[in-house]
């Protein structure tokens, strides 16, 4: 079956400014949590960094050609907080900003419109120093950098993604503590989790009353978790990781509450006026899709359960992660069903698989090929039975670091050869030009 033109629909491509673009120590950046992580030994896979990453600093001309190839109509990227105010609020850093002033300029000449996230992670250093997420400031600390972001990039930039997947950032940064800051602490854990929503919401309230044209949204990392046993203490903990992934996050924002089991657990850290803070109008709602995560409860581990490879026979990605677009579908349903929900961007979907250069020069990538397939169908089935869905973006352009499993994992479109930082489009870059173009003739 192929897939039915759907319009008006945007395609596109995002990455994330420290996964990509390297020049870390460049034009007065200062150093994120993500420098200061990576740099620390035995949190990254064969002690990676992202110091210079795709060089996307330096090459942003070639890879906007390349998107310009591959026809998308959109592209989503984040902006390093700390390479535009080094210490994180106060004096701007103005060669910062002018690297996001030609990317704009330049994607915008391409014909390519920019989604552009305001904290995909990499938090300057500095404000962690003074307490990060866990702090309440936080939410000030946010704001004003939006604030200042949008009033650079704003004349032209109409779409602004909050946060990226503040679950991940929660949960790995500060529960697991194998994503930076490297914090495993339950009540840091919460505080963040809290702070986050309130940040996005002091942000949100902002923007909006700056500029009211402005499509202002944020992006979401859902999946649904189920028991990877039939035991009820699994049963259980897949309902409390639902609760903590999704609802403590989705709840919030849209219904203006926490889930109730999670509530005593946030409790501490809300004050009066939180929760209406928090629930601001949103333009739009990002949502990353991966996988369907099978949890089992470990009592020793710090949240009560961990996450576990999905049984067999069922396809997985080289991560591990199942492969089910009918549950990439449900979920989108479910998510009309439950909640008052804005148009949704799909703002990531993608696969990670061994990539092989072959003898030709090439890589034929038709296991991507097929996850992109099916899951764009999924969504596209999901759309037909109502869900509002305006666009997807394709994780990754390129291939890049992913985070504490450094270079390994490869996502993109295009391979990146990092030893010289050429650019070799796979065999899904040419499947998904040919989709856009069949999608857009
Ligand atoms: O690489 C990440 C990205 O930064 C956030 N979403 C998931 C991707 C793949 O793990």
């Amino acid at each position: 079956m192929s897939i039915p033109p759907i319009q008006p629909f945007l395609w596109g491509t995002a990455t994330a400014s420290y996964q990509i673009e390297g020049a870390v120590c460049e034009d007065g950046r200062a150093p994120s949590i993500w420098d200061t992580f990576s740099h620390t030994p035995h949190k990254i896979e064969r002690s990676e960094t992202g110091d210079i990453a795709c060089d996307h600093y330096h090459r942003h001309i070639e890879d906007i050609e390349l998107m310009r190839h591959l026809g998308v109509q959109a592209y989503r990227f984040s902006i390093s907080w700390s390479r535009i105010l080094p210490t994180g609020k106060g004096k701007e850093n103005a060669p910062g900003f002018d690297f996001y002033n030609r990317l704009v300029d330049d994607l915008l000449a391409a014909g390519i419109t920019p989604f552009v996230t305001l904290f995909h992670w990499d938090l300057p250093q500095t404000l962690q120093d003074q307490g990060g997420f866990a702090s309440r400031d936080i939410s000030g600390w946010f704001s004003d950098y939006a604030v200042k972001t949008t009033e650079r990039l704003g004349d032209r930039v109409a779409n602004w993604i909050m946060l990226n997947e503040p679950s991940v950032f929660a949960f790995l940064g500060h529960a697991t503590g194998v994503h930076a800051p490297g914090i495993a602490d339950l009540k840091t854990f919460f505080a963040t989790t809290h702070h986050l929503n309130l940040a996005q919401g002091a942000a949100l309230q902002a923007l909006r009353s700056n500029n009211a044209s402005w499509k202002l949204g944020t992006t979401l990392n859902i999946h649904r978790g189920v028991a990877a046993d039939g035991s009820e203490d699994s049963t259980r903990m897949a309902e409390r990781h639902n609760d903590l992934w999704n609802a403590s996050f989705l709840e919030p924002l849209l219904s203006g509450t926490y889930p109730a089991r999670i509530l005593p657990e946030v409790e501490p850290y809300i004050r009066a006026g939180d929760l209406k803070l928090i629930r601001q109008p949103i333009d739009f709602l990002g949502v990353n899709h991966y996988f369907r995560a099978y949890i089992q409860a470990k009592p020793d581990a710090l949240i009560g359960y961990e996450q576990v490879a999905p049984p067999p026979p069922l396809p997985r990605t080289s991560f591990e992660w199942e492969i089910n677009p009918g549950e990439f579908r449900d979920l989108l349903l479910e998510l009309r069903e439950r909640y008052q929900c804005p148009p949704i961007y799909i703002t990531e979907n993608g696969a990670y698989f061994d990539d092989v250069l072959s003898e030709d020069g090439k890589v034929h990538d038709a296991n991507r090929i097929a996850f992109l397939d099916g899951y764009i169908k999924a969504m596209q089935e999901a759309r037909e039975r109502g869900v509002d869905i305006r666009g997807y973006f394709v994780w990754s352009l390129l291939d890049n670091f992913e985070w504490a499993s450094g270079y390994r994992p490869t996502f993109g479109l295009v391979k990146v050869d990092f030893n010289t930082q050429r650019r070799i489009p796979k065999d899904s870059y040419y499947w998904y030009r040919d989709l856009i173009r069949q999608q857009c003739a």
